[in-house]
């Protein structure tokens, strides 16, 4: 199948045997994901209706009805994740994948999820931003005890209110958050008018330290990460965020990492609409175009897709729309490196100095790296190389995109007049920066030693 086949069909595969499935006591399958292609939105079979979400790199994790109760069977397990086309990740998810499934269902429901654990250690599920009793809360010794190694537990309760939470373990957290363990829950409205959208995205930021050449993350790390992710997923193979023109979208982000995240999105001003806390009242709303998600929280914003065309959104935190970096660099900003580089490349030929032609080299001339690794910034747009790597993605708003489409629709083509040019006629008069010249010229007298 093509990707757009794909990703027509990505809901009707989970019910057809494509994905493998377990059955046993009585359970509700387990549907099991085996890639990282975004799958399209999965409408309701059964209960409420409500207008599905769109996980990046992901897909919703499917239900069965029981009577009145909503089962949904979560496995926590470990599992190759592609972080990047060509770099796997040996990670711990749920049912296949890192991040695991996002679980959708409506105000009112009563769900029960039962939860396998086939790692090698307990764990526990806290669902976080949801309103249910103490018991059910999912901190392993506080609310119950751990789900031990090859044992099923049962978390039951009702969805007294609609928004945006997310699900993690409560068990030795630092270890399995660090390997990958987490997730969305979305409530929907029980009222389908409520606050409707037309797209509807869903992106977990984490974070992960793989040396390059390495397969498994270093769990011990704190704050330097060296791959930023969404969806377990970095630039330039995070899927765009396919937008029909005129359409009401909302993005909801989560954080759990270990640093906050403004995301910036282009070419918009939009809104806060929800937190992991509930709906922002529309009075209490201001204007964004950057959104901090702190640790461990979660915001939605909405907007009105009026404007065509191919909008960057990343993180504003430029070391996070990287890959795997180094930062343990000397600084050789406004030196001549000329000299340098040709003395350097005499051993090591693929040696780049920066700040001197841009990461774009880096794209550019394919430099070798370590196998399962993946370049700092690559991505190539319409117009050469992205420099980007990371938290970074496209919003593409076209006209003419169907409701259930979200395959990549290629790259914008600005109409004429509208693009940056180069040009070739007479300059206005500039006064030259003579401080500028001078700091920018070289002076080996006073070069620190790094
Ligand atoms: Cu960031």
């Amino acid at each position: 199948m093509n990707r757009r086949q794909l990703l027509t069909a990505g809901a009707g595969l989970m019910a057809t045997g494509a994905m493998a499935k377990t059955q046993n006591m009585g359970l509700p399958e387990a549907a099991v994901m085996d890639g990282a292609s975004t799958q399209a939105p999965l409408r309701p079979q059964s209960g409420p209706d409500y207008n599905p979400v769109v996980t990046l790199n992901g897909w919703t994790l499917p239900y069965r009805m029981n009577g009145n109760v909503k089962e949904f069977h979560l496995v926590a397990e470990p599992v190759e994740r592609e972080l990047a086309d060509g770099m796997t990740a040996y990670l711990w998810g749920y049912n296949g994948q890192s991040t695991g499934p996002t679980i959708e269902a409506v105000e009112g429901d009563r769900v029960r999820i039962f939860v396998t654990n086939k790692l090698p250690e307990h764990t526990t599920v806290h669902w976080h931003g949801l309103i249910l009793p103490s018991g059910m809360d999912g901190v392993g010794g506080l609310s119950h005890p751990g789900i031990p190694p090859g044992k099923t537990f049962v978390y039951e309760f009702d969805l007294v209110k609609s928004g945006t939470f997310m699900y993690h373990p409560h068990a030795d957290e630092m270890v399995q958050m660090a390997m990958g363990m987490m997730g969305m829950f979305i409530v929907h409205p029980k009222d389908p008018t409520f606050m409707p959208v037309d797209r509807d995205f869903c992106i977990m930021l984490n974070a992960f330290d793989i040396d390059p050449g390495t397969y498994i993350p270093r769990v011990m790390t704190m704050t330097e990460f060296n791959l930023w992710t969404w969806n377990s997923r970095v630039f330039p193979d995070i899927d765009p965020l396919v937008v029909g023109l005129g359409d009401r979208v909302r993005v909801r982000v989560g954080n759990l990492t270990m640093t906050n995240h403004p995301i910036h999105m282009h070419g918009y001003d939009f809104e806060v609409t929800c937190t992991d806390g509930g709906w922002v009242p529309p009075e209490a709303r201001w204007p964004e175009v950057s959104i901090d998600i702190p640790v461990g929280a979660m915001r939605a914003y909405e907007f009105d897709a009026v404007h065509p065309g191919d909008w960057a959104i990343h993180c504003h935190k430029s070391h996070h729309t990287m890959n795997a970096m180094g930062h343990d660099v000397p600084n050789f900003i406004g030196a001549d490196k000329r000299a340098l580089t040709g003395m350097i490349r005499k051993h090591q030929p693929e040696y780049m100095p920066m700040g001197t032609a841009g990461m774009a080299d880096m794209a550019v001339m394919s430099m070798e790296i370590p196998d399962n690794t993946v370049p700092m910034m690559t991505g190539w747009g319409p117009h050469g190389p992205i420099e980007m790597g990371g938290m970074f993605s496209v919003v593409k708003v076209r006209e003419g995109i169907e409701a259930n489409d979200y395959s990549d629709p290629g790259w914008y083509e600005n109409p004429p007049g509208t693009e940056a040019y180069e040009w070739t006629g007479e300059l206005p008069e500039f006064t030259s920066n003579e401080k500028a010249q001078t700091i920018l010229t070289p002076r080996p007298d006073t070069a620190r030693k790094s």
